[in-house]
């Protein structure tokens, strides 16, 4: 009920349109890139070849403790596009394309209608250029209506966007997982692989938009490290004689917890190996993911080169945004889709002209990503729509030391919250409370023992504080 007086109270107090804002306000440039955990080397990972990535943490601020509000692509997407909590499939995006508050002021839809020119290419909603049909290039059924002046997917031999988002190399296809390679490294240029015409077309929309009278919004996503990691020879050969740290935590929790049999990646496997008990595959799988992290930061850097090659540099916020994190075998999972910090977290950068003071030093903030519709707002100077569920980290882009706030997460019938010093998960079955985990990161940072059974008291307050939040 607070949701629907929230949503009617929206409506009715939404501000008019400014008029078209000129070339006065900063542009966006949000980068957003696909099942990228927080392994790069600004994040703290040594063994990590990130040069762009890290160029971009040394210019801004990197949130270390950022938390996604999905750890599947379709509804985290949701919650940063609309800076509201949401659906929790991946289908939330065009189920409400239809509903009218969330169609007129989500972020690309507000920043166009007050007068930027809006562009997406790659993967930014759930699907790459944001359409649905067989072969997600429908223009009838598209993902968010209107809010992007140019909603893009160049494909190249992918031939279309279904083809492009789960290709290898040289325009190959997803028929069948089973007889893909799941680890794959073509000796070949950049555009060998899926995110080549992205990385092209964006390049050709910075030369368009620097010549727009509008300030411009762009979304550019990438996508790798998305299954199936493959990524030009050259990155995974970066790692050839790396040492790799353990994983941490390597075991299948015990008792009842989000572990799952890490599904997406196995159905590529027809190799038949199994990284939770072939260490050397393990190893291999890491290496990989590993190469496409660093493929994807050198297009990174590519299009940063672009933009500096542009008017538009010194006048552009950046946002560089990872969709959800990635357990690469930690609590014996090779995948997403659970409630732990592995799957939880993932990398936030952002650059805001005029706040360059203590830019380079991170910051261990809990943020979430619905904070990013807010505090793009903020550093444009626009009235953000009265219903969103976010703050501005504008505080945070101004000094490292700023305090968090708790974060929340999703999935299925299940809930989480993690404050500066627990996460609860809350598992529910026919609308009722089934079963509680709960880990202290004082003394557990590897979420390993559930100490909820010992804990009622703190438990049922965090419940209280999760329920709070959401409604
Ligand atoms: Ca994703």
């Amino acid at each position: 009920m607070k949701h629907l007086l929230l949503l009617l109270t929206g409506c009715l107090l939404l501000p008019a349109p400014l008029p078209a804002a000129g070339k006065t306000r900063p542009n966006v440039l949000l980068i957003c890139i696909d099942d990228l955990r927080p392994e790069l080397k600004c994040f703290g990972a040594g063994h990590i070849h990130s040069p762009n990535i890290d160029a971009l943490a040394r210019r801004g601020r990197a949130f270390t403790r950022h938390y996604v509000q999905a750890p599947t692509c379709g509804a985290s997407r949701y919650t940063l596009l609309t800076g509201r909590y949401g659906p929790r499939d991946n289908g939330a995006l065009f189920r409400h394309s239809g509903n009218e508050q969330i169609r007129t002021t989500n972020m690309p839809a507000w920043f166009r209608s007050n007068g930027y020119t809006t562009v997406s290419i790659g993967k930014v909603s759930h699907h790459p250029g944001g359409r649905g049909g067989p072969d997600w290039n429908d223009d009838s059924k598209p993902e968010m209506p209107g809010a992007w002046t140019r909603h893009l997917c160049p494909s190249g031999p992918w031939q279309h966007p279904r083809g492009l988002m789960h290709g290898q190399a040289n325009g190959e296809i997803r028929r069948n997982a089973k007889d893909m390679d799941v680890l794959q490294a073509f000796d070949g240029a950049d555009d060998s692989y899926p995110d080549g015409p992205t990385i092209e077309g964006a390049l050709e929309q910075l030369n368009l938009l620097e010549k727009d009278e509008k300030p411009f919004f762009f979304a550019v996503g990438f996508l790798r490290p998305h299954l199936p990691f493959g990524a030009p020879a050259r990155y995974v050969r970066l790692y050839d004689d790396v040492s790799f740290p353990g994983i941490p935590h390597p075991s299948k929790p015990v008792g009842r917890t989000t572990w799952h049999g890490s599904g997406e990646f196995m159905k590529y496997n027809r190799w038949k190996r199994d990284p939770r008990s072939d260490p050397d595959f393990a190893t291999r799988v890491r290496k990989h993911y590993a190469g496409c992290v660093s493929y994807a930061d050198a297009l990174v850097g590519r299009l940063m080169a672009g933009l500096e090659k542009t008017s538009a540099a010194g006048n552009t916020i950046i946002v560089l945004w990872g969709d959800h994190g990635w357990h690469l075998g930690e609590h014996a999972i090779w995948g997403k889709h659970s409630l732990f910090e592995e799957s939880l977290r993932s990398p936030l950068v952002v650059i805001a002209p005029g706040l360059k003071k203590n830019s380079g030093t991170p910051t261990s903030a809990i943020v979430e990503t619905v904070d990013i519709f807010p505090t793009l707002c903020d550093l444009a100077r626009l009235q953000p729509p009265t219903d969103l569920v976010g703050t501005s980290l504008r505080l945070h882009l101004e000094n490292p030391a700023a305090p968090g706030r708790a974060a929340i997460s999703y999935k299925g019938g299940s809930e989480t919250i993690r404050t500066e010093r627990h996460r609860l998960v809350r598992h529910s079955k026919g609308g009722k409370v089934s079963h509680l985990e709960l880990y202290d990161h004082e003394n557990d940072p590897g979420e390993i023992e559930n100490i909820a059974g010992s804990q009622p008291g703190l438990a049922a307050a965090l419940s209280k504080k999760l329920d709070a939040k959401l409604n």
